[in-house]
C-alpha cells in the first residue's frame, strides 16, 4: 500500500509487516496543525485495515517519521492555537491513537522533535534518535505549557528534575543527552541511523504480534493502575497468550532449534 494524505504518507510493506508514516509538511518543519493530526489518524486506520483481511496479523509495526531533512515535528503549528484546544473534547487525540495502537509505533528522530512534535514522540513506544536530533518544550516561551503529557511522561522517564528543567527554560537538549536521560530509546550516529532503524523494527515486527499486543497493553496500564490490579491483569493476559498457535509455534521453534515464523494466531 502506498496513499498519500493531504499531510501524511502512508505505506506499508506486505513482506516485513512494517507500516510507514511519514508526516509531509517539511516547509514547516512539520508542524502540528489540525490537518496533520487528523492524518495521523486517519494513515493508523489505514494501516490497521490491512489486519482485516488477513489470516492472523498482517501489520506489525508502525514507523513515524518526518519529511525533509531538518525535521521530526517542530510542535504545534504555531499560528494554529486556537484549533489545537477547541474542538471536539469527546474525540480522541492522536496521542491517545498512538498509545492505544495494537502495534508498537516507533518514532524516527531525525532532526528537532520540539513540543507537541516531541509529545507525539513521547506516545509512541520507542524513541529512535540520529545523534544530531534537538529535543526541548519550547512552550514556555509561549506562555504556554506541554498540554499534551509532555511534563508527565518526562517524569516518568527522567524524573521531576529533568521535566521541569525541559519545560521551564524551553532550552533545546542533544539527542545524547535525551538517550542519557531515557527520553530516548536508542541513539545512531547520524550515517548509520537508517540501518540501525530498519535493524530494530525489522526485529520487532518478526516477534509474536500478540505477545508484542499484550505487552504494550501491560505497559500501558502499569502507568495508569496499582500494582495489585496490574498483576492481575497481566496473569489475564499471559493466560490469553498460552492458547495462542504462536505459543505453539516458538516451543515447537525452540525444541527443533530453528526460528519460528509467528503469525499472530
Ligand atoms: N509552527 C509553524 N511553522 C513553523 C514551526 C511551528 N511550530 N516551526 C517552524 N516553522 C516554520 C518557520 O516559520 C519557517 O517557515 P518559513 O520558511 O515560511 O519562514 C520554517 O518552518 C523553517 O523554520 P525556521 O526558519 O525557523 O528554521 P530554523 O532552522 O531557523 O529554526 C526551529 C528551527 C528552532 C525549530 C524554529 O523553527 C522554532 O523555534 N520553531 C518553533 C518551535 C516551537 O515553538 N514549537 C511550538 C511549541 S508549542 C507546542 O508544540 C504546543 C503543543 C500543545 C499541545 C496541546 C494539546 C492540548
Amino acid at each position: 500500500m502506498d496513499e498519500s494524505l493531504e499531510t501524511v504518507l502512508v505505506q506499508f510493506d506486505d513482506d516485513s509487516g512494517i507500516g510507514t508514516l511519514t508526516m509531509n509538511r517539511p516547509d514547516a518543519l512539520n508542524a502540528l496543525n489540525g490537518q496533520l493530526r487528523d492524518d495521523i489518524i486517519a494513515g493508523l486506520e489505514l494501516l490497521e485495515e490491512e489486519n482485516a483481511d488477513a489470516d492472523g496479523v498482517a501489520l506489525r509495526a508502525v514507523v513515524l517519521e518526518g519529511a525533509g531533512e531538518k525535521a521530526f515535528c517542530a510542535g504545534a503549528d504555531i499560528g494554529g492555537f486556537a484549533d489545537e484546544s477547541a474542538g471536539d473534547s469527546s474525540a480522541r487525540s492522536h496521542y491517545e491513537v498512538i498509545r492505544d495502537f495494537p502495534a508498537p509505533v516507533i518514532a524516527k528522530i531525525d532532526g528537532y522533535c520540539l513540543g507537541g512534535g516531541l509529545e507525539t514522540a513521547l506516545a509512541c513506544d520507542f524513541r529512535l534518535a540520529s545523534e544530531g536530533s534537538t529535543f526541548g518544550f519550547p512552550e514556555v516561551n509561549l506562555g504556554i505549557l506541554p498540554g499534551a503529557g509532555g511534563i508527565q511522561y518526562v517524569e516518568k522517564l527522567a524524573g521531576p528534575a529533568v521535566a521541569k528543567e525541559l519545560a521551564m527554560t524551553g532550552e533545546h537538549i542533544s539527542a545524547e543527552r535525551a538517550g542519557e536521560e531515557g527520553i530516548v530509546t536508542h541513539v545512531y550516529a547520524d550515517d548509520e541511523f537508517g540501518d540501525e532503524v530498519d535493524a530494530f523494527v525489522t526485529d520487532l515486527a518478526g516477534q509474536a504480534p500478540l505477545a508484542i499486543q499484550g505487552i504494550k497493553k501491560s505497559a500501558t496500564m502499569a502507568v495508569q493502575t496499582g500494582l495489585e490490579e496490574g498483576l492481575a491483569y497481566d496473569r489475564q493476559l499471559f493466560e490469553g497468550l498460552l492458547e495462542t498457535e504462536d505459543h505453539a509455534e516458538g516451543a515447537a521453534a525452540f525444541a527443533e532449534d530453528r526460528e519460528p515464523e509467528f503469525e499472530g494466531k
